[in-house]
């Protein structure tokens, strides 16, 4: 029997339920003018909104302008049938999920991160693995039971996966920011590729982070899971950690 889900018919609210305001922002090639409004609502209309109202009209630069226009939409989501895939979490704080390690599990865990390819925004794994963290989250080197090798920024793919195979790490963390031209996705299709290669694919943890990364997307390449914009450490430990134990059973 197939399984029926409730609909849950939403549409966007601005100053009242079900009005469908949305506020868009765009930049147009032209200088800001009472002509370039005009533009800015047109654009607006052809979309497919209707009221259309620029609220903002700044110059961005030479002959650009920046837009902030509100527009009312008619289309409305099934919010009932989406079904989105998500890291589940079992959440313990630092000095308990220490503890949990050392009883269940009985030894460090390894981590081996790094932003591979030609990738050099190492603010984001810095955030999950240094000392320091990120928004007062501590990071991976901050716990006892991970042993957390931060390796920096354009380390290649298959550089990082020799160094985790001779660590014999419990887990690797890839980090991709630059996604012009897709980059992020070629680079991540290589890295798992590679670690097919080395054979620590299905035995290895292997996580993919960025701001234009969700659990989805890194399912999709092949990662086990996905940290987009805002992750903290304690998040990626508490995974580690259970993803360990897990494997271990
Ligand atoms: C700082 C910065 C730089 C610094 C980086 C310094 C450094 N050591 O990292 C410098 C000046 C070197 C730089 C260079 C470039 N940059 Co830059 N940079 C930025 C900037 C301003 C901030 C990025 C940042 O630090 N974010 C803060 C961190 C904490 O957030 P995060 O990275 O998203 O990380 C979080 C999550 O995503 C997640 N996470 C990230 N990785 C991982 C990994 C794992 C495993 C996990 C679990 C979680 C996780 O956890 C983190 C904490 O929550 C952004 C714009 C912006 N405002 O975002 C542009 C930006 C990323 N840069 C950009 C560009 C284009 C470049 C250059 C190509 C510019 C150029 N033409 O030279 C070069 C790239 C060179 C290269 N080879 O990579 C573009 C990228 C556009 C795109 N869509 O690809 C951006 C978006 C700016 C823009 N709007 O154009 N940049």
């Amino acid at each position: 029997m197939s399984e029926t889900k409730a609909k849950q018919i939403i549409r966007p609210y601005g100053d009242r339920m079900d009005d469908g305001i949305v506020q868009t922002a765009f930049v147009l090639p032209v200088p800001p003018s009472e002509k370039a409004k005009e533009a800015a609502r047109l654009f607006m209309k052809k979309m497919g909104f209707v009221d259309a109202k620029v609220a903002t009209m700044e110059r961005a630069a030479e002959n650009y302008s920046f837009f902030v226009v509100y527009g009312r939409s008619s289309h409305s989501i099934d919010y009932g049938e989406i079904d989105v895939p998500e890291v589940i979490i079992k959440k313990m704080g630092r000095v308990q999920l220490n503890e949990w390690i050392g009883k269940t599990i009985g030894r460090r865990l390894v981590v081996l991160g790094a932003c591979t390819g030609t990738d050099s925004h190492t603010v984001g794994i810095d955030a999950i693995m240094n000392m320091k963290g990120f928004d007062g989250d501590f990071g991976l080197e901050r716990y006892p039971m991970f042993d957390a090798r931060n390796l920096g920024a354009q380390v290649p793919n298959e550089e990082l996966i020799a160094k985790a195979k001779a660590a014999n790490a419990d887990a690797i963390l890839v980090s991709q920011i630059v996604t012009q031209r897709d980059v992020h996705l070629d680079n991540s299709r290589d890295f798992i590729q590679k670690a097919k290669d080395a054979g620590i694919y299905g035995k290895t943890i292997l996580l993919l982070g960025g701001p234009r990364i969700d659990h989805k997307l890194a399912l999709e390449l092949g990662f086990e899971a996905g940290f987009g914009p805002g992750s903290k450490a304690s998040d990626v430990a508490n995974y580690i950690a259970h993803a360990v134990a897990e494997k271990a059973k």
